[in-house]
Protein backbone atom coordinates (compact mmCIF):
# COMPACT_ATOMS: atom_id res chain seq x y z
CA UNK A 1 0.00 0.00 0.00
CA UNK A 2 2.37 2.44 0.58
CA UNK A 3 5.54 1.80 -1.72
CA UNK A 4 8.51 3.77 -0.16
CA UNK A 5 10.20 5.56 -3.25
CA UNK A 6 13.19 4.82 -2.21
CA UNK A 7 14.21 2.67 0.84
CA UNK A 8 16.96 3.33 3.57
CA UNK A 9 18.49 0.40 4.95
CA UNK A 10 17.56 0.26 8.73
CA UNK A 11 20.51 1.58 11.35
CA UNK A 12 21.88 3.62 7.96
CA UNK A 13 20.51 6.82 8.98
CA UNK A 14 18.86 9.57 7.11
CA UNK A 15 19.68 11.26 4.30
CA UNK A 16 18.03 13.85 1.76
CA UNK A 17 19.53 16.80 0.65
CA UNK A 18 22.66 15.91 2.36
CA UNK A 19 20.90 15.77 6.11
CA UNK A 20 22.68 12.83 7.69
CA UNK A 21 22.03 11.83 11.62
CA UNK A 22 23.39 8.98 12.36
CA UNK A 23 27.22 8.39 12.24
CA UNK A 24 30.19 5.69 13.26
CA UNK A 25 33.32 6.94 13.13
CA UNK A 26 36.73 5.92 14.49
CA UNK A 27 38.91 9.15 16.56
CA UNK A 28 42.60 8.57 16.94
CA UNK A 29 44.37 10.98 19.37
CA UNK A 30 47.97 11.63 17.88
CA UNK A 31 50.97 10.05 19.68
CA UNK A 32 53.34 11.14 21.98
CA UNK A 33 56.97 12.46 20.28
CA UNK A 34 59.93 10.07 22.07
CA UNK A 35 62.44 11.75 24.70
CA UNK A 36 65.65 12.12 23.34
CA UNK A 37 68.53 10.20 24.49
CA UNK A 38 71.29 12.68 23.42
CA UNK A 39 74.48 13.73 24.63
CA UNK A 40 76.33 16.97 25.26
CA UNK A 41 78.40 17.38 22.22
CA UNK A 42 81.06 20.15 21.16
CA UNK A 43 83.51 19.80 18.35
CA UNK A 44 86.85 19.40 20.38
CA UNK A 45 85.50 19.15 24.03
CA UNK A 46 85.18 16.27 26.01
CA UNK A 47 81.86 14.40 26.23
CA UNK A 48 79.54 16.05 28.33
CA UNK A 49 76.36 15.11 30.14
CA UNK A 50 73.00 14.30 28.84
CA UNK A 51 71.08 16.65 27.16
CA UNK A 52 68.19 14.87 25.73
CA UNK A 53 64.48 17.26 25.57
CA UNK A 54 61.51 16.08 26.18
CA UNK A 55 58.88 14.57 23.67
CA UNK A 56 55.68 16.57 23.46
CA UNK A 57 52.07 15.74 23.79
CA UNK A 58 50.32 13.86 21.03
CA UNK A 59 47.11 16.16 19.85
CA UNK A 60 43.74 15.21 20.56
CA UNK A 61 40.58 14.77 18.48
CA UNK A 62 37.78 17.29 20.24
CA UNK A 63 33.50 16.59 18.83
CA UNK A 64 32.00 20.84 19.72
CA UNK A 65 28.44 21.29 19.04
CA UNK A 66 28.35 24.08 16.29
CA UNK A 67 25.89 25.90 14.99
CA UNK A 68 27.23 26.03 11.77
CA UNK A 69 26.54 22.56 11.47
CA UNK A 70 23.41 21.19 10.74
CA UNK A 71 24.00 17.40 9.81
CA UNK A 72 26.88 15.13 10.57
CA UNK A 73 27.35 14.51 6.80
CA UNK A 74 31.19 15.58 6.76
CA UNK A 75 31.59 12.96 9.57
CA UNK A 76 29.74 10.10 7.32
CA UNK A 77 32.00 11.19 4.68
CA UNK A 78 35.12 11.02 6.57
CA UNK A 79 34.90 8.77 9.50
CA UNK A 80 38.32 8.28 10.36
CA UNK A 81 40.12 11.75 12.56
CA UNK A 82 42.84 12.15 13.53
CA UNK A 83 45.14 14.07 15.57
CA UNK A 84 49.31 15.17 14.48
CA UNK A 85 51.64 12.98 16.89
CA UNK A 86 53.82 15.09 19.31
CA UNK A 87 57.25 16.20 18.65
CA UNK A 88 60.41 14.11 19.30
CA UNK A 89 62.82 15.73 21.79
CA UNK A 90 66.12 16.55 20.87
CA UNK A 91 69.53 17.27 21.79
CA UNK A 92 70.67 20.09 23.80
CA UNK A 93 67.30 19.90 25.90
CA UNK A 94 65.15 20.98 22.85
CA UNK A 95 61.44 19.56 23.86
CA UNK A 96 59.30 18.31 20.84
CA UNK A 97 56.27 20.29 19.21
CA UNK A 98 52.82 19.72 20.52
CA UNK A 99 50.81 17.74 18.36
CA UNK A 100 48.11 20.25 16.52
CA UNK A 101 44.42 19.26 18.50
CA UNK A 102 41.72 18.48 15.66
CA UNK A 103 38.32 20.00 16.47
CA UNK A 104 35.36 18.63 14.63
CA UNK A 105 32.30 20.66 14.54
CA UNK A 106 29.40 18.93 15.04
CA UNK A 107 25.32 19.69 15.23
CA UNK A 108 24.01 20.90 18.71
CA UNK A 109 21.95 18.01 19.60
CA UNK A 110 24.48 15.45 18.83
CA UNK A 111 24.67 12.76 21.04
CA UNK A 112 27.71 10.35 21.58
CA UNK A 113 28.09 6.88 22.61
CA UNK A 114 30.85 4.35 22.69
CA UNK A 115 31.48 0.99 21.15
CA UNK A 116 29.71 -0.59 24.25
CA UNK A 117 26.64 2.01 23.53
CA UNK A 118 27.22 3.89 26.81
CA UNK A 119 25.98 7.37 26.34
CA UNK A 120 29.22 9.42 26.90
CA UNK A 121 27.95 13.06 25.47
CA UNK A 122 25.18 14.89 25.00
CA UNK A 123 26.05 18.21 23.28
CA UNK A 124 22.85 19.48 23.45
CA UNK A 125 23.64 23.04 23.23
CA UNK A 126 26.41 25.12 21.04
CA UNK A 127 29.94 25.04 22.53
CA UNK A 128 29.47 22.03 24.53
CA UNK A 129 32.26 19.87 23.81
CA UNK A 130 34.14 16.52 24.73
CA UNK A 131 37.93 15.03 24.12
CA UNK A 132 36.69 12.03 22.08
CA UNK A 133 40.78 10.80 21.95
CA UNK A 134 43.68 12.29 23.94
CA UNK A 135 46.60 12.36 22.78
CA UNK A 136 49.50 10.22 24.40
CA UNK A 137 52.05 12.03 26.33
CA UNK A 138 55.34 12.68 25.26
CA UNK A 139 57.97 10.69 26.90
CA UNK A 140 60.96 12.18 29.20
CA UNK A 141 64.77 12.95 27.90
CA UNK A 142 67.56 11.50 29.45
CA UNK A 143 68.30 14.74 31.43
CA UNK A 144 64.70 13.99 33.31
CA UNK A 145 66.48 10.83 34.74
CA UNK A 146 69.41 11.74 35.95
CA UNK A 147 70.33 11.48 39.24
CA UNK A 148 73.12 11.92 41.88
CA UNK A 149 73.85 8.45 41.22
CA UNK A 150 72.86 7.93 37.87
CA UNK A 151 74.78 10.62 36.06
CA UNK A 152 74.41 9.97 32.48
CA UNK A 153 71.38 7.95 31.01
CA UNK A 154 71.59 6.68 27.69
CA UNK A 155 68.25 6.29 27.66
CA UNK A 156 65.09 8.36 27.03
CA UNK A 157 61.11 7.51 27.39
CA UNK A 158 59.57 6.99 24.27
CA UNK A 159 56.18 8.52 23.88
CA UNK A 160 52.26 7.21 24.87
CA UNK A 161 50.36 5.95 21.51
CA UNK A 162 47.14 8.62 21.24
CA UNK A 163 44.02 6.89 22.41
CA UNK A 164 41.59 5.53 19.81
CA UNK A 165 37.74 4.99 20.21
CA UNK A 166 35.01 3.95 17.80
CA UNK A 167 32.18 6.12 18.46
CA UNK A 168 28.23 6.52 17.23
CA UNK A 169 27.50 9.52 16.80
CA UNK A 170 23.62 10.49 16.81
CA UNK A 171 21.64 13.25 15.88
CA UNK A 172 18.72 14.47 18.22
CA UNK A 173 16.95 17.53 16.67
CA UNK A 174 16.12 19.96 19.30
CA UNK A 175 12.60 20.65 18.75
CA UNK A 176 9.59 21.63 21.39
CA UNK A 177 7.06 19.81 19.31
CA UNK A 178 7.44 16.80 17.49
CA UNK A 179 4.57 16.67 14.35
CA UNK A 180 4.04 12.76 14.26
CA UNK A 181 1.26 11.14 11.39
CA UNK A 182 0.69 9.27 8.70
CA UNK A 183 2.55 9.48 5.46
CA UNK A 184 0.82 11.92 3.44
CA UNK A 185 -1.24 13.50 6.44
CA UNK A 186 -0.30 17.24 5.89
CA UNK A 187 2.60 17.28 8.18
CA UNK A 188 4.64 19.44 6.24
CA UNK A 189 1.81 21.58 4.60
CA UNK A 190 1.36 22.23 8.40
CA UNK A 191 5.04 23.36 9.26
CA UNK A 192 4.91 24.79 5.75
CA UNK A 193 1.97 27.57 7.40
CA UNK A 194 2.95 27.82 10.68
CA UNK A 195 6.98 28.62 10.30
CA UNK A 196 9.31 30.06 7.59
CA UNK A 197 10.13 26.00 6.34
CA UNK A 198 9.85 25.56 2.82
CA UNK A 199 9.64 21.51 2.81
CA UNK A 200 8.24 19.89 0.19
CA UNK A 201 5.12 18.61 -0.05
CA UNK A 202 2.94 16.49 -2.05
CA UNK A 203 -0.24 14.33 -2.97
CA UNK A 204 1.84 10.91 -2.40
CA UNK A 205 2.98 9.15 0.74
CA UNK A 206 7.11 9.74 1.67
CA UNK A 207 7.77 12.58 0.06
CA UNK A 208 9.75 13.60 3.53
CA UNK A 209 12.71 11.50 4.06
CA UNK A 210 14.09 13.97 6.33
CA UNK A 211 13.19 15.91 8.97
CA UNK A 212 12.69 19.34 8.77
CA UNK A 213 12.50 22.27 11.52
CA UNK A 214 10.60 25.46 12.19
CA UNK A 215 10.75 28.08 13.76
CA UNK A 216 7.40 29.38 14.91
CA UNK A 217 6.19 32.47 16.42
CA UNK A 218 3.55 33.26 19.06
CA UNK A 219 3.59 36.48 19.96
CA UNK A 220 7.14 37.18 22.35
CA UNK A 221 7.46 33.28 22.24
CA UNK A 222 8.75 31.18 19.88
CA UNK A 223 9.09 27.67 19.94
CA UNK A 224 10.38 24.99 17.20
CA UNK A 225 8.49 22.10 15.81
CA UNK A 226 9.85 19.23 13.80
CA UNK A 227 8.12 17.58 10.60
CA UNK A 228 9.53 14.46 10.52
CA UNK A 229 8.90 11.70 7.66
CA UNK A 230 5.87 9.45 7.98
CA UNK A 231 4.99 6.41 9.93
CA UNK A 232 2.69 3.36 9.27
CA UNK A 233 1.79 -0.35 10.88
CA UNK A 234 5.05 -1.57 11.92
CA UNK A 235 7.38 1.04 11.15
CA UNK A 236 9.51 -0.44 14.24
CA UNK A 237 9.71 -3.55 12.71
CA UNK A 238 11.12 -1.65 9.45
CA UNK A 239 7.68 -0.82 7.18
CA UNK A 240 7.91 2.30 5.27
CA UNK A 241 10.78 4.33 5.80
CA UNK A 242 10.95 2.49 9.54
CA UNK A 243 10.73 4.47 13.05
CA UNK A 244 14.25 6.00 13.39
CA UNK A 245 13.13 9.65 12.64
CA UNK A 246 11.18 9.50 16.05
CA UNK A 247 14.77 9.68 17.31
CA UNK A 248 14.16 13.55 16.28
CA UNK A 249 11.05 13.58 18.51
CA UNK A 250 12.61 12.04 21.94
CA UNK A 251 13.60 15.95 22.95
CA UNK A 252 10.13 17.45 22.11
CA UNK A 253 8.14 18.43 25.02
CA UNK A 254 5.05 18.13 23.07
CA UNK A 255 3.94 15.56 20.64
CA UNK A 256 1.47 16.22 17.83
CA UNK A 257 -0.69 13.24 16.47
CA UNK A 258 -2.11 14.56 13.22
CA UNK A 259 -4.98 13.05 11.86
CA UNK A 260 -5.54 13.00 7.94
CA UNK A 261 -9.98 13.82 7.89
CA UNK A 262 -9.44 12.84 3.97
CA UNK A 263 -7.86 9.60 4.41
CA UNK A 264 -9.46 7.31 1.31
CA UNK A 265 -7.80 3.87 2.71
CA UNK A 266 -8.17 3.47 6.31
CA UNK A 267 -10.51 5.20 8.96
CA UNK A 268 -8.04 7.82 10.06
CA UNK A 269 -9.58 7.84 13.58
CA UNK A 270 -7.65 5.02 14.43
CA UNK A 271 -4.43 6.31 13.60
CA UNK A 272 -3.75 7.80 16.86
CA UNK A 273 -3.81 4.48 17.89
CA UNK A 274 -1.18 2.78 15.73
CA UNK A 275 1.43 6.02 15.93
CA UNK A 276 1.20 5.78 19.86
CA UNK A 277 1.73 1.87 19.67
CA UNK A 278 5.07 2.91 17.35
CA UNK A 279 6.03 5.57 19.59
CA UNK A 280 6.49 2.58 22.40
CA UNK A 281 7.77 0.40 20.02
CA UNK A 282 10.93 2.98 19.65
CA UNK A 283 11.10 4.38 22.99
CA UNK A 284 8.60 3.83 26.13
CA UNK A 285 9.68 6.99 27.56
CA UNK A 286 7.53 8.55 24.67
CA UNK A 287 4.11 7.28 25.62
CA UNK A 288 3.85 9.56 29.01
CA UNK A 289 4.91 12.48 26.61
CA UNK A 290 2.27 15.61 26.62
CA UNK A 291 0.36 15.03 23.26
CA UNK A 292 -2.30 16.94 21.47
CA UNK A 293 -4.25 15.17 18.70
CA UNK A 294 -4.70 17.56 15.80
CA UNK A 295 -7.27 16.83 13.12
CA UNK A 296 -6.04 18.36 9.38
CA UNK A 297 -7.47 18.47 5.80
CA UNK A 298 -11.12 20.30 7.76
CA UNK A 299 -11.50 21.40 4.31
CA UNK A 300 -12.46 17.85 3.47
CA UNK A 301 -13.38 16.51 6.68
CA UNK A 302 -17.26 16.52 6.22
CA UNK A 303 -18.67 13.76 8.95
CA UNK A 304 -15.37 12.75 10.42
CA UNK A 305 -14.73 16.16 12.03
CA UNK A 306 -17.72 15.85 14.50
CA UNK A 307 -16.42 11.95 15.06
CA UNK A 308 -13.15 13.85 16.13
CA UNK A 309 -14.74 16.26 18.52
CA UNK A 310 -16.57 13.17 20.63
CA UNK A 311 -13.79 11.01 20.99
CA UNK A 312 -11.02 14.18 21.63
CA UNK A 313 -12.97 16.96 23.25
CA UNK A 314 -9.50 18.82 23.50
CA UNK A 315 -8.77 17.95 19.73
CA UNK A 316 -8.28 21.02 17.26
CA UNK A 317 -9.42 20.62 13.54
CA UNK A 318 -7.54 22.99 11.05
CA UNK A 319 -6.84 23.41 7.46
CA UNK A 320 -3.46 24.22 6.50
CA UNK A 321 -4.36 24.61 2.91
CA UNK A 322 -7.59 27.04 3.92
CA UNK A 323 -5.55 28.46 7.15
CA UNK A 324 -8.84 27.57 9.32
CA UNK A 325 -8.05 27.23 12.94
CA UNK A 326 -4.38 27.95 12.77
CA UNK A 327 -4.04 30.67 14.69
CA UNK A 328 -5.84 28.73 17.93
CA UNK A 329 -3.51 26.45 16.99
CA UNK A 330 0.04 28.02 16.93
CA UNK A 331 -1.80 29.50 20.73
CA UNK A 332 -2.11 26.17 22.21
CA UNK A 333 0.93 24.70 21.22
CA UNK A 334 2.65 27.85 22.43
CA UNK A 335 1.01 27.11 25.92
CA UNK A 336 1.49 23.51 26.20
CA UNK A 337 5.40 24.02 24.76
CA UNK A 338 5.61 26.39 28.29
CA UNK A 339 3.78 24.13 30.39
CA UNK A 340 5.77 20.94 29.63
CA UNK A 341 9.31 22.71 29.56
CA UNK A 342 8.13 23.87 32.90
CA UNK A 343 8.04 20.48 34.00
CA UNK A 344 10.43 19.05 32.29
CA UNK A 345 13.01 21.49 31.10
CA UNK A 346 14.80 21.44 27.78
CA UNK A 347 17.63 19.30 26.97
CA UNK A 348 21.19 20.61 28.54
CA UNK A 349 24.56 19.89 27.40
CA UNK A 350 26.05 16.33 29.36
CA UNK A 351 29.17 14.86 29.12
CA UNK A 352 30.44 11.57 31.14
CA UNK A 353 33.30 12.44 32.79
CA UNK A 354 34.09 8.81 33.22
CA UNK A 355 37.20 7.79 35.70
CA UNK A 356 38.16 5.33 33.23
CA UNK A 357 38.19 1.91 35.26
CA UNK A 358 41.32 0.03 34.03
CA UNK A 359 41.84 -3.16 35.63
CA UNK A 360 44.30 -5.56 35.22
CA UNK A 361 43.14 -8.24 32.72
CA UNK A 362 45.31 -11.75 32.76
CA UNK A 363 44.55 -14.42 30.39
CA UNK A 364 46.24 -17.69 29.36
CA UNK A 365 47.22 -17.80 26.07
CA UNK A 366 49.74 -19.90 24.36
CA UNK A 367 50.92 -21.78 27.47
CA UNK A 368 52.31 -18.52 28.59
CA UNK A 369 49.93 -15.40 29.81
CA UNK A 370 48.57 -11.83 28.38
CA UNK A 371 48.37 -9.22 30.36
CA UNK A 372 46.11 -5.99 29.47
CA UNK A 373 45.10 -2.90 30.80
CA UNK A 374 45.17 0.53 29.83
CA UNK A 375 48.22 1.61 31.75
CA UNK A 376 50.21 -1.15 32.12
CA UNK A 377 49.98 -1.18 28.54
CA UNK A 378 51.16 2.22 28.01
CA UNK A 379 54.17 1.52 30.28
CA UNK A 380 55.41 -1.12 28.51
CA UNK A 381 55.13 0.83 25.24
CA UNK A 382 56.88 4.34 26.23
CA UNK A 383 59.92 1.99 27.40
CA UNK A 384 62.68 1.54 25.75
CA UNK A 385 63.88 -2.18 25.57
CA UNK A 386 66.85 -1.48 24.38
CA UNK A 387 68.34 -0.47 28.00
CA UNK A 388 68.22 -2.28 30.96
CA UNK A 389 68.00 0.14 33.06
CA UNK A 390 64.54 1.58 31.54
CA UNK A 391 63.49 -2.17 31.89
CA UNK A 392 64.31 -1.99 35.43
CA UNK A 393 62.41 1.05 36.01
CA UNK A 394 59.46 -0.80 33.93
CA UNK A 395 59.29 -3.60 36.81
CA UNK A 396 59.14 -1.58 39.16
CA UNK A 397 55.92 -0.10 37.58
CA UNK A 398 54.72 -3.19 36.27
CA UNK A 399 55.16 -4.32 40.29
CA UNK A 400 53.50 -1.08 42.19
CA UNK A 401 50.28 -1.65 39.58
CA UNK A 402 50.11 -4.87 40.82
CA UNK A 403 50.64 -6.80 37.39
CA UNK A 404 52.51 -9.00 39.53
CA UNK A 405 49.69 -9.92 42.13
CA UNK A 406 47.21 -10.81 39.47
CA UNK A 407 49.80 -12.70 37.47
CA UNK A 408 50.29 -14.63 40.92
CA UNK A 409 46.64 -15.05 41.87
CA UNK A 410 46.20 -16.19 37.78
CA UNK A 411 48.67 -19.14 38.74
CA UNK A 412 51.32 -17.71 37.06
CA UNK A 413 54.56 -19.27 38.29
CA UNK A 414 58.63 -18.28 37.69
CA UNK A 415 59.67 -18.90 34.20
CA UNK A 416 56.50 -18.18 32.64
CA UNK A 417 55.85 -16.36 29.55
CA UNK A 418 54.30 -13.30 29.97
CA UNK A 419 53.01 -10.73 27.36
CA UNK A 420 52.49 -7.44 27.68
CA UNK A 421 51.46 -4.76 25.06
CA UNK A 422 53.62 -7.14 22.43
CA UNK A 423 56.31 -7.44 24.20
CA UNK A 424 57.56 -11.03 25.79
CA UNK A 425 58.75 -10.76 29.46
CA UNK A 426 59.85 -14.12 31.51
CA UNK A 427 57.90 -13.87 34.71
CA UNK A 428 60.33 -13.60 37.61
CA UNK A 429 57.99 -12.71 40.54
CA UNK A 430 59.57 -10.46 43.67
CA UNK A 431 58.60 -11.83 46.17
CA UNK A 432 55.17 -11.84 48.54
CA UNK A 433 52.10 -9.83 48.44
CA UNK A 434 52.71 -8.11 51.44
CA UNK A 435 55.89 -5.80 49.51
CA UNK A 436 54.12 -6.07 46.22
CA UNK A 437 53.08 -2.15 46.19
CA UNK A 438 56.92 -1.32 47.47
CA UNK A 439 58.80 -0.73 44.42
CA UNK A 440 61.76 -1.74 46.19
CA UNK A 441 64.30 -4.35 45.06
CA UNK A 442 64.22 -5.60 41.50
CA UNK A 443 66.10 -8.41 40.08
CA UNK A 444 69.88 -6.99 39.24
CA UNK A 445 69.67 -4.47 41.65
CA UNK A 446 69.44 -6.33 44.77
N1 LIG B 1 -7.33 20.03 1.15
C1 LIG B 1 -6.29 19.99 1.94
N2 LIG B 1 -5.18 19.37 1.52
C2 LIG B 1 -4.13 19.35 2.35
C3 LIG B 1 -4.16 19.94 3.64
N3 LIG B 1 -2.96 19.75 4.21
C4 LIG B 1 -2.23 19.05 3.33
N4 LIG B 1 -2.93 18.81 2.21
C5 LIG B 1 -2.43 18.05 1.03
O1 LIG B 1 -2.08 16.74 1.44
C6 LIG B 1 -1.00 16.26 0.65
C7 LIG B 1 0.11 15.77 1.53
O2 LIG B 1 0.64 16.86 2.26
P1 LIG B 1 2.09 16.82 2.90
O3 LIG B 1 2.21 18.04 3.76
O4 LIG B 1 3.11 16.58 1.88
O5 LIG B 1 1.95 15.54 3.82
P2 LIG B 1 3.04 14.90 4.82
O6 LIG B 1 2.33 14.46 6.04
O7 LIG B 1 4.16 15.81 5.00
O8 LIG B 1 3.45 13.62 3.98
P3 LIG B 1 4.82 12.78 4.02
O9 LIG B 1 5.95 13.74 4.00
O10 LIG B 1 4.78 11.97 2.81
O11 LIG B 1 4.78 11.96 5.25
C8 LIG B 1 -0.57 17.41 -0.22
O12 LIG B 1 -1.14 17.20 -1.50
C9 LIG B 1 -1.17 18.61 0.46
O13 LIG B 1 -1.48 19.65 -0.45
C10 LIG B 1 -5.36 20.60 4.03
O14 LIG B 1 -5.51 21.13 5.11
N5 LIG B 1 -6.39 20.58 3.13
MG1 LIG C 1 6.09 15.63 4.51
Amino acid sequence: MWSPRRRLSKGQGASQGGFVDEVRIFVSGGAGGSGSAAFHHEPYKPKGGPDGGDGADGGSVTLRADRSVGTLLELRDHPHVKAAPGGAGRSKRRDGAHGKNRVVLVPPGTVVHDEDEVLIADLANPGDEIVAAAGGRGGRGNVRFTTSTRRAPSWAEKGEPGEERRLRLELRLLADVGLVGFPNAGKSTLISRISAARPKIAPYPFTTLAPNLGVVRAGEATFVVADIPGLVPGAHAGKGLGDRFLRHVRRAAVLVFLIDLAAQDRDPLDDVVVLEAELAAFDPTLTGRPSLVIATKLDLGGDRIAQVERRWPDALVISAVTGAGIDGLIIRLARAVAEARAEAPAAVGYVRHVVREDPIRVIREDGGWRVSGRRAERAVQSTDMAHDEAVVRLQRRLISMGVERVLEDAGAVRGDEVRIAGQVFGFEPEGSREDAESPGRTPGES
